[in-house]
């Protein structure tokens, strides 16, 4: 380790990009593995999504007790939830207990964002600059810079101009935000707009949600963790992980066995019951084999859905605003809601379609559509992330021959296993693109490749290899398969950010593997016992 006196080594092992729950595992796998490691964070602080996501009503849609670290059996045992869905304070409070409790944080540079990383062929060695202006060189880089972590230019005329304050939800300040008694637009409804709205609504003057398109929204029926459940669960911990290890997505659930158009119109109107009961982000695509490839069958719980909406919104024209049918049902993420459709039965809260009455500007006073301009005290945009690629993209990664990995994507990402991009050999990202990632339970896809990775260096060194490297036949034969699992599916038909399709000008490609977790896992295990079939170790 090469270091200058009184500061942080500039020459170490393996660099970690992103301190959020890949990045802190990676880096603990690492330090297991005798690597000097330094890891690299732009925020002020650790835990990834859920140091940024603190926007009133953040929550995780999967459950506590599978939405945490599986490697150690005695933090299972330690931990406890308070929740069936933990809130972001929680699972913050969560990933500062890990990083404490496995000596993580000495090796975390906070405030510190990559810019640049070039690879040296002669070298081999990555160089790496930082916003502080650093230079860091490591044989090995693990990109663990986040699925959904790079927000999105709301592409709104004006929105610089605004007087009042604007909030991006994923960028929400640590100081406390008071909107008491405030006048409150929220443009977006996705996942974060649908746990924000029915939280602001209780505590604004007025709050007016801005719609672009609806989406579909299933109860979360949260609750506290009884001590009983919890004591169960720890005594199954073991079996649990395993399950889960072996699962398709990631959570152990029940997998559907039939067809929805063979199911009886009651037989699937209580199926549906019974998915919309269960609380469970999936409980309702999991009640028929068909729902996500086959669009009549789809139909059927697109129409349960909205028939729901028509039962708790009161004002018929709302309700019927807030119906998604664009869209199959699950070819976007389906939200998990807390009181979300029930908020518009609250006279302060009012729902403009921007279907009907697009956004033209945000002026100084507040947002102006086709019919008016209406005033605000604050804007909260909940417009989304480039989705996959972006925080991969705006780090100037230049491989082999001077090849940079932005231009290498500018028709969509290519990658092997959405572990590595031929050309830029050494560095792995964890969840990336073309791997199964946000269609899965984050957790064990994030444990799964930080493994893999971890396995695949430990490798190299045993067997004195300085680089590995994906051939660019691995990685067509590989990008193909995931195009082609995709085009099986429903997907595609979807302007989702899963294809790229929210951000103006970008590929629209699948950007996930839609094969499952278990699937992809006896692919990846499959190559690495193969002598790294698909690989260049040299
Ligand atoms: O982002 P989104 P998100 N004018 O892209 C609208 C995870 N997550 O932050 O669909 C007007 O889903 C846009 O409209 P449209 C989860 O994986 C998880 O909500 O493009 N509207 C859409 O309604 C999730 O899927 C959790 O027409 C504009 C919304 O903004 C992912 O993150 C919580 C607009 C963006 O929705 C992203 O969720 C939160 C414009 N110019 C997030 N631009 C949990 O664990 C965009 N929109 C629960």
């Amino acid at each position: 380790m090469d270091t200058l006196p009184g500061s942080a080594p500039r020459r170490v092992d393996a660099i970690v990009v992103g301190a959020g729950l890949a990045g802190l595992y990676q880096l603990h796998r690492l330090r297991e593995l005798g690597l000097s490691t330094r890891v690299f964070e732009a925020g002020d602080d650790i835990g990834g999504t859920w140091h940024w996501n603190r926007y009133p009503g953040a929550r995780c849609d999967i459950e506590s007790l599978s939405y945490s670290y599986s490697f150690s059996p005695e933090l299972d045992q330690e931990w406890v939830w308070s929740e069936k869905y933990a809130g972001q304070p929680e699972i913050l409070r969560y990933i500062h207990h890990v990083a404490d409790r496995f000596g993580l944080r000495e090796h975390i540079t906070l405030r510190t964002r990559v810019t640049r990383a070039v690879y040296d062929e002669g070298d081999r060695v990555w160089e790496i600059s930082t916003d502080t202006g650093e230079t860091v060189t490591a044989p090995y880089v693990v990109m663990a810079s986040g699925c959904n972590s790079t927000p999105k230019d709301p592409g709104v005329p004006g929105a610089d101009s605004f007087a009042g304050p604007a909030y991006h939800t994923a960028r929400w300040p640590r100081e406390d935000v008071d909107l008491t008694g405030r006048r409150v637009a929220v443009i977006g409804t996705g996942s974060s707009g649908v746990q924000l709205v029915p939280v602001l609504a209780g505590r604004v003057a007025e709050l007016t949600v801005f719609q672009r398109t609806p989406a579909y929204a299933l109860p979360a029926h949260n609750r506290p963790l009884t001590e009983a459940e919890i004591a169960e669960h720890k005594a199954g911990y073991p079996e649990f992980r395993a399950a889960q290890r072996r699962s398709k997505g990631g959570s152990v659930v029940t997998m559907p066995t039939r067809s929805a158009l063979e199911a009886t119109e009651e037989e699937r109107t209580a199926a549906y019951e019974a998915g919309w009961r269960s609380g469970v982000l999936s409980g309702l695509l999991r009640s028929f084999t068909d729902l996500l490839v086959d669009r009549a069958a789809n139909e059927t719980a697109a129409d349960f859905v909205r028939g729901k909406i028509a039962s708790i919104v009161t004002d018929s024209s709302t309700a019927e605003a807030l119906m998604p049918r664009t869209f199959p049902f699950g070819t976007k993420r389906p939200c998990l809601d807390t009181g979300y459709y029930a908020a518009y039965n609250d006279p302060r809260v009012t729902l403009v379609d921007l279907n009907r009455t697009p956004i033209e500007e945000i002026t100084p006073k507040g947002v102006r559509t086709s019919d008016q301009e209406r005033v605000f005290d604050a804007i909260v945009f909940a417009t989304g992330f480039d989705a996959l690629t972006g925080a991969l993209t705006s780090v100037e990664i230049v491989g082999k021959g001077g090849a940079t990995l932005r231009e290498k994507w500018a028709d969509g990402p290519r990658t092997y296993l959405g572990l590595v991009s031929a050309g830029f050999p050494n560095l792995f990202t964890v969840t990336g693109p073309l791997s199964p990632s946000v269609l899965t339970n984050m957790m064990v896809s994030i444990e799964q490749h930080v493994e893999w990775i971890t396995d695949c260096v430990a490798h190299l060194r045993a067997g004195g290899f300085t680089e590995i490297d994906a051939t660019p036949e691995a990685e067509e034969e590989w990008g193909a398969h995931v195009a082609e699992m995709a085009a099986q599916t429903l997907y595609p038909a979807a302007d989702s950010w899963y294809l790229g399709a929210n951000v103006p000008g970008k590929a629209r490609v699948f950007l996930a593997y839609v094969g499952g977790a278990d699937r992809y896992r006896e692919r990846c295990d499959a190559v690495a016992r193969d002598g790294y079939e698909g690989f260049v170790l040299s």
